[in-house]
């Protein structure tokens, strides 16, 4: 068997799960299995300790195996497992919302629930649509999303986004009237900067190009991660953030942050947008609501949307949206836990405590051979490998795969190694991750 492998599961029993983004075969035959996590670390099943670089997938913010988190869970489970929120309610739905609005950027304090990031994406792009729709714009259906951007998988999150392999697959497939920005990662002018890029806020004029040809009045919306974590960590310019509002607002088109990624402290501040000092009109979260411990996602929006749909005869459901687990009482029975952990511990506005030093510490691997570039903002870090010829990606897989056997797990997507450890991280294990990248980098052809 397998030294990887549990005593109740051998090779053959892993054809089964159709496994998400993962080249089935390759990892079947050499699989790299996870059975335990606590505070930093995962343990693998045959034992090793595995320094987590990545906090899961960017989700498990407070560290893993937080007590109050189980506990609160626990105790949830058994009081009242589930309760719809069509048409009822149960108190702990509205406390969840009561707790997200005050951390909320100025006026995005109505919250819908979803059970992850891409059904917070496609809920927020649907409540705008019906929200322009309700101010009698109802022609206003088209959005504008950018070049490399993530939004998930559902049809309108893969629409807007902008990552090739994961639109080529489904050919056309796709919502009608999307267009595309541009997106902001440029290494020649930008290689090596440290925290914003001072080059490309001019990218964001690209939407008055596009408003001046499908003309504002068929814009709905413009939706951007404001940093954007899957394509490889790219960095808004300075200004440019506030240059996208500037034309949304003059336009009359919503803008979306996608903070699935950057919500919940990642950055510094609970949010980019608070961060960065733009306030969007509508924000997608998901992962470090529940500290990655259950599914859920938000979407916050701004009290003048919500206003905009409780018109209408009083009788009337004003938007119709929503999930069998929208507000799931155990889900949000995770968040408050993690709401109060963060809180207690300061965690959301801890990277920014941490950032210079994660700074320094990330780009002390330039230099190294094939290193290209280096990027960083709040706890999020990521080095640009230069491509092998006719082997794209094979080089920055290979540092994966030779970091994890060292115990140290990063992640990899395309050419770019990321890293957004947990915000408990402590010197001594961003050293051991950055020196561990290191090594692995020296050692590669
Ligand atoms: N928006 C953004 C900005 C995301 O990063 C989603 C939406 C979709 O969320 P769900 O919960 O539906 O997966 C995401 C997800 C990676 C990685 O390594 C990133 C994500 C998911 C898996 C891997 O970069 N982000």
């Amino acid at each position: 068997m397998n030294a990887q492998l549990t005593p109740a599961l051998s090779n053959g029993d892993l054809d089964a799960f159709w496994m998400p983004f993962t080249a089935n075969r390759q990892f079947k035959a050499n699989p790299r299995l996870l059975t335990r996590a606590e505070g930093m670390h995962y343990w693998t099943t045959d034992g090793r300790e595995v320094l987590d670089g990545v906090a899961g997938l960017w989700c498990v913010n407070a560290g893993h195996g937080r007590r109050e988190i189980t506990e609160a869970v626990t105790k949830q489970l058994s009081v009242m497992d589930y309760a719809p929120a069509f048409q009822m309610g149960h108190p702990i739905a509205f406390e969840l919302a009561n707790r997200l609005a005050k951390i909320a950027p100025p006026g995005l304090d109505r919250i819908f629930f979803t059970n992850s990031g891409s059904e917070s994406v496609d809920t927020a792009l649907k409540i705008a649509v019906a929200y322009h729709r309700a101010r009698g714009a109802g022609q206003r259906t088209r959005f504008i999303g950018r070049e490399r951007g993530y939004h998930g998988v559902g049809f309108g999150g893969m629409s807007v986004g902008g990552m090739v392999n994961n639109r080529k697959y489904f050919g056309s497939s796709m919502l009608q009237g999307v267009d595309h920005l541009s997106h902001t990662l440029d290494i020649e002018h930008n290689a090596y900067s440290r925290g914003l890029p001072q080059w490309g806020a001019h990218l964001a004029n690209e939407l008055e190009r596009l408003i001046a040809l499908h003309d504002a009045s068929t814009i709905a919306a413009v939706i951007v991660e404001p940093i954007s974590g899957s394509a490889g960590v790219i960095l808004p310019p300075i200004g440019y953030l506030k240059r996208l509002r500037e034309i949304c607002d003059k336009h009359d088109i919503l803008l979306i942050f996608d903070e699935v990624i950057t919500g919940f402290g990642r950055i510094g501040k609970p949010f980019a947008s608070q961060a960065f000092d733009v306030t969007p009109d509508l924000m997608t979260t998901a992962k470090g609501l529940t500290n990655g411990a259950l599914p859920m996602g938000a979407v916050f929006a701004h009290r003048r949307i919500y206003d905009a749909f409780m018109q209408g005869p009083e009788g009337a459901i004003e938007l119709f949206h929503g999930y069998t687990y929208s507000a799931h009482p155990v889900s949000c029975a995770a968040a408050l836990a993690t709401l109060d952990v963060y809180a207690k511990e300061g965690l959301l506005t801890r990277a920014a405590t941490l950032a210079p030093e994660w700074e320094n510490a990330v780009h002390s691997l330039r230099g190294l051979p094939h290193v290209i570039d280096v990027r960083n903002y709040g706890l999020i870090g990521a080095v640009e490998l230069e491509p092998r010829a006719g082997k794209p990606g094979t080089r920055a897989f290979e540092v994966f795969l030779k970091c994890f056997e060292r115990g140290v797990m990063v992640r990899q997507t395309g050419e770019t190694i990321a890293m957004s450890p947990p915000l408990i991280i402590e010197s001594k294990q961003i050293e051991r991750l950055v020196e561990t990248l290191a090594s692995v980098i020296r050692e590669i052809s």
